[in-house]
């Protein structure tokens, strides 16, 4: 009996890999690997990936298996139809089948939802039988105890830049709202005996070793205990984790020394509202650029997972997100659009809105836009999304990002490789339209920066500030923001306007020139203006009367409104000296913050 297993591949699309580039820094997902070792032993199977090979619909075969992903499904259906039509049996399984078994019960024969371990060897002896049931449902998560080693030997051999890839765990302790890793392996996080990890990893041909663990450090305590025992056996290895990684230095170290090199992160997204709308609030915006420089400083080089699209995220967020992986040398990112995947509690609310614009599966791969942005249009986001691709990878983003590890790094080589991988992406990035930013993402540039402070005299401080610095929960950027004024802008999820975040100190200097720009966004936007006063940390009352000089103001804006949140409660004293009555209207209002955020 010979069985044939499936990876479907996209060659339609231009973020397809093509076999370059899965050479060069791509890795096989060990599904497949993992059925055909459950295979039984007298059955001849064979696996064909579509990445690196071509698929051969004559191929002489009893029954076939295919892995499907979302945006793969439509393949998978396509592929399943013409090995039907020759009256070859199919089976499908994998993530999507398990979300959508009913959809995918109609390409096939058999499927197979959740996880394969045990109802695998039962399908084959019920094929053979004759008796192959149209669906199996797993609904057990099986035990990571004893388990097979997976056939890579089936994998086509130098196809891929490595193929040394090993489980640990599976599932998740987190639950982010976009994610279907919690959903299918449920919220329990299942763990495999250490020395059968460590034996598995002693048997592979040495080279490098990827552990396609959803989060490598999801259990603490397994996992130092896992790269104490890695450590001997001299490998260099990657994998995923959470950014919660960082808060344990221990952790950390025992890594490095267990030959940890690189370790994607999903840092999603570098506004606290959208982690927090997605679920994901252990990720900490305030901390970041500690938690990156921890890993730095291990020798860990950071790839990072951002998401484009969310509901807090303006036409701005792209220069944004871009300039921040610069600014903390993160040397290699992964950008996808948000896409609802089926069975995520992030596709259910999208649905129940009726924000879902694009019902193909082939579009749920993370670089389209399927469904309605809250801030922006599709063209926008998918634009925007285009635009940090090709300037993340322009050579001198490239330069500015990798090569300060050089001199972190002991060994050398691995930032040469990065370099290399970076390059290897260039080549994909080539493919994909330029995009470019939104002439409103310009404007709110152009009202962005910082702006350094000079008038130390007569500053007053923020009484909220204060009072939240007494009680423990001000925040880091209130803080540590040093002599300069901080300028953020971006568009309100909840009113149309322009939000300003004012950070540091506000000195009458910049004030004006803050004044300048605000007049120069209203003309250009044709957009109220919000500025929020909660994290300025000082500022003094000549530049709060510069900066609320209706005189000069009023009529540059008309008929544009600037309000004010915060104000009274972070600079009251302030306003009490400078006869502040004249500032209440008509230009400049006070409105409660909730209104707005
Ligand atoms: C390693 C990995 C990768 C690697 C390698 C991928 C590759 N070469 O295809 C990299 C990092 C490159 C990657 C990229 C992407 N990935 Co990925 N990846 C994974 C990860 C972490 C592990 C996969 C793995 O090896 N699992 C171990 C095996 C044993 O488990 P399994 O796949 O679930 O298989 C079991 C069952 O599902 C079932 N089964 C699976 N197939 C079949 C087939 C048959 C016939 C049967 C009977 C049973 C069966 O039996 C298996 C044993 O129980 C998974 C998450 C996860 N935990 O699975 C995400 C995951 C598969 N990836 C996902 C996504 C979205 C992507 C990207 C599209 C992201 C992006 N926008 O760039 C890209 C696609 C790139 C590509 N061309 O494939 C999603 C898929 C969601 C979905 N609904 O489709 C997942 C589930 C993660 C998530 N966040 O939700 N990925
Ligand atoms: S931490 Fe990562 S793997 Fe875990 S639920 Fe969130 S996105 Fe999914």
């Amino acid at each position: 009996m010979k069985v044939l297993l499936i990876n479907p591949e996209n060659k339609k699309s231009i973020f397809a890999y093509r076999p370059e580039d899965v050479r060069a820094f791509w890795f096989p997902k060990l599904s497949l690997p993992t059925i055909a070792a459950y295979t039984p032993p007298d059955v001849e199977v064979k696996i064909v990936d579509e990445c690196v090979e071509e698929l051969d619909f004559n191929v002489d075969v009893d029954i076939v298996g295919i892995s499907v992903m979302t945006y793969l499904s439509t393949r998978a259906y396509e592929i399943a139809a013409k090995f039907r039509a020759r009256g070859v049996k199919v089976v499908l399984g994998g993530i999507h089948v398990s979300m959508c078994p009913e959809e995918a019960k109609e390409h096939a024969d058999s499927v197979v939802v959740g996880e394969a371990e045990k109802i695998w060897p039962i399908l084959i002896e019920d094929f053979r039988r004759g008796e192959m049931k149209p669906m199996y449902v797993e609904k057990d998560l099986s035990t990571l105890e004893g388990l097979p080693i997976p056939r890579r030997d089936l994998l086509k051999p130098g196809a891929y830049w490595t193929t040394s890839c090993v489980q640990t765990s599976r599932g998740c302790p987190f639950a982010c709202d976009f994610c279907t890793v919690t959903i299918f392996g449920g919220n329990q996080f299942r763990l495999r005996p250490v020395e059968e990890v460590i034996e598995e990893v002693r048997r592979l041909n040495k080279g490098y070793v990827v552990f396609v663990d959803d989060n490598i450090a999801g259990h603490k305590a397994y996992a130092k205990q896992l790269f104490k025992a890695l450590a001997p056996l001299k490998i260099s290895w990657a994998s995923q984790a959470s950014l919660t990684m960082a808060r344990d230095p221990e952790l950390l170290e025992l890594a490095a020394k267990s030959g940890c090199t690189a370790l994607f992160l999903g840092v999603e997204s570098i506004s606290a509202d959208n982690l927090a709308a997605a679920n994901k609030r252990f990720n900490k915006v305030e901390k970041f650029r500690e938690e990156f420089k921890r890993f730095h400083d291990f020798g860990i080089l950071i790839t990072t997972g951002m998401i484009f699209g969310f509901d807090n995220d303006d036409e701005t967020v792209f220069e944004r997100t871009v300039e921040f992986l610069e600014e903390n040398r993160i040397e290699l990112a992964m950008f996808n659009i948000l896409t609802p995947l089926p069975g995520t509690n992030l596709y259910k609310r999208m649905d129940d809105d009726g924000r879902i614009i694009d019902r193909d599966w082939t579009n749920y791969d993370g670089r389209h836009v399927v469904f309605q942005p809250k801030l922006m249009s599709p063209e926008t986001l998918e634009e925007g999304f285009f635009w940090a691709y090709h300037s993340f990878f322009s050579i001198p983003s490239v330069f500015r990002r990798v090569l300060p590890s050089f001199w972190k790094v002991s060994r050398k080589k691995l930032i040469l490789d990065r370099l290399a991988v970076n390059y290897a992406f260039r080549r994909i990035v080539k493919r994909v339209p330029e995009g470019r930013l939104s002439p409103l993402a310009k404007i709110l540039n152009g009202l962005q920066g910082r702006l350094p402070s000079i008038e130390t005299e007569g500053l007053i401080p923020n009484a909220l500030a204060t009072i939240r610095e007494k009680i423990g929960t001000v925040s880091g950027q209130v803080s540590n923001a040093g002599n300069n004024l901080y300028i953020k802008v971006r568009k309100s999820a909840k009113v149309q306007a322009l939000l300003i975040e004012l950070h540091g100190t506000m000195d009458k200097i910049n004030a004006t020139e803050l004044k300048d720009r605000i007049i120069s966004a209203v003309d250009k936007s044709k957009m109220d203006i919000v500025i929020n006063f909660e994290n300025l940390r000082e500022t003094t009352p000549a530049a709060l009367s510069t900066l609320f000089d209706i005189g000069s103001i009023k009529d540059k804006v008309h008929p544009y409104k600037i309000k004010c949140t915060n104000l009274r409660a972070s600079f009251g004293e302030a306003l009490e000296r400078i006869n502040q009555l004249n500032l209440i209207n008509p230009v400049f209002f006070e409105i409660p913050a909730d209104e707005v955020y």
